[in-house]
């Protein structure tokens, strides 16, 4: 049983030959393995560098023992089928949003609630605190998820983006089909915003876009840049809607069979790459902002008073949703 369970890793055919000798489990822990990671995004996005410089550190730190190889650009499917395969042990990182985890693990969603956090410094003081932690060892000890969760990453704010017409107002979004992650939450966001939600993978959005399927979708700057959904949607309103991070998760399948040592180091490179990540984040909003104005894009500023026209609208959301989250968001706004 563990025979064939650490050969469905694969470890290879050295380790193998190893276990067919009667090596222990020990020693099978220190053979080399290339663990897998994916992201959505391409080479040269701020999470999937951060996760390839991640395992140059694993590498270095190994003799070359442990090292990642990344699948990006979506070569392993969406976000759904990313989780899926981590769970299966079929792939050992995914690097998704906490959106599609929300379904899966119910505490996580308190973050996928519309306007929860003032501002990004305040959701990165949250990540970086003990609600981070917390939010980290419930994805773990989870028995659904199967998946450990090893840190988060910044993924600024969400917005508003259509082919339409320029929103300048709540009432402009009114009827337009808007392209949301798929959990529940964001659908009835949009459409207590006044859009029509539509839940749909990213990896069908650009199609979608394009062919009209949808009008518009939500999300942060260097999505929108980096996914090219700035040549098919060309009006970008700043509604900073959902601040969601990204959370990078371990396929619980494979960490069970890893020593205590490579548990602990890999725990410890993916907090490393919490902070060193928001540094490329930070410059790539900015790179982001002036490329798709640079392409002519009209970035729409939300004045206040519009704003608060937006939030008070996601109300029957928080009605729906808010109540079994009440005393962690209480702990999250009291976070300065
Ligand atoms: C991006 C996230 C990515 C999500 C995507 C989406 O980085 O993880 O898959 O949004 O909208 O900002 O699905």
């Amino acid at each position: 049983m563990i025979r064939r369970e650490m050969l469905g890793v694969g470890l290879g055919l050295a380790a193998a030959l190893a276990m067919a000798a009667g090596a222990s489990l020990p020693a099978m822990a220190q053979q080399k393995m290339v663990l897998k990671a994916t992201d959505v995004h391409p080479v040269g996005y701020p999470t999937v560098d951060a996760v390839i410089a991640m395992g140059k550190k694993l590498e270095a730190a190994t003799g070359g023992r442990l090292s990642i190889q990344m699948f990006p650009s979506m070569q392993l499917g969406g976000e759904k089928e990313m989780i899926e395969q981590a769970q299966v042990g079929a792939l050992q990182y995914a690097r998704i949003s906490v959106g599609p985890m929300g379904p899966i693990v119910d505490e996580l969603n308190v973050f996928n609630m519309p306007f929860v956090f003032r501002d990004i410094p305040h959701m990165n003081k949250v990540i970086d605190g003990p609600i981070g932690d917390e939010m980290l060892a419930k994805l773990t000890a989870s028995p659904q998820s199967k998946l450990v969760g090893l840190c988060w990453m910044d993924a600024g704010a969400r917005s508003v983006y259509n082919s339409k017409k320029p929103i300048k107002s709540i009432d402009d979004l009114k009827g337009l089909k808007i392209r949301m992650m798929g959990n529940p939450i964001f659908v009835d966001t949009m459409n207590a915003m006044g859009g029509n939600g539509i839940a749909m993978g990213f990896d069908q959005l650009y199609n979608a876009l394009q062919t009209g399927v949808v009008d518009g979708a939500e999300n942060n700057p260097p999505s929108y840049e980096s996914g090219k959904h700035f040549q098919v949607a060309k009006y970008y309103s700043l509604t900073e809607h959902l601040i969601i991070p990204e959370i990078l998760v371990f396929s619980k399948a494979t960490w069970d069979k890893l020593s205590k040592e490579d548990q602990a180091l890999i725990s410890k490179v993916a907090k490393e790459a919490q902070q060193e990540q928001r540094k490329l984040w930070n410059e790539r909003e900015a790179k982001s902002m002036a490329m798709i104005k640079q392409a002519g894009i009209e970035v729409i500023t939300m004045p206040p008073a519009e704003k608060k026209k937006f939030q008070a609208a996601v109300k029957p959301v928080w009605d729906k949703y808010g109540a079994k989250y009440a005393d962690l968001v209480k702990r999250i706004q009291a976070v300065n």
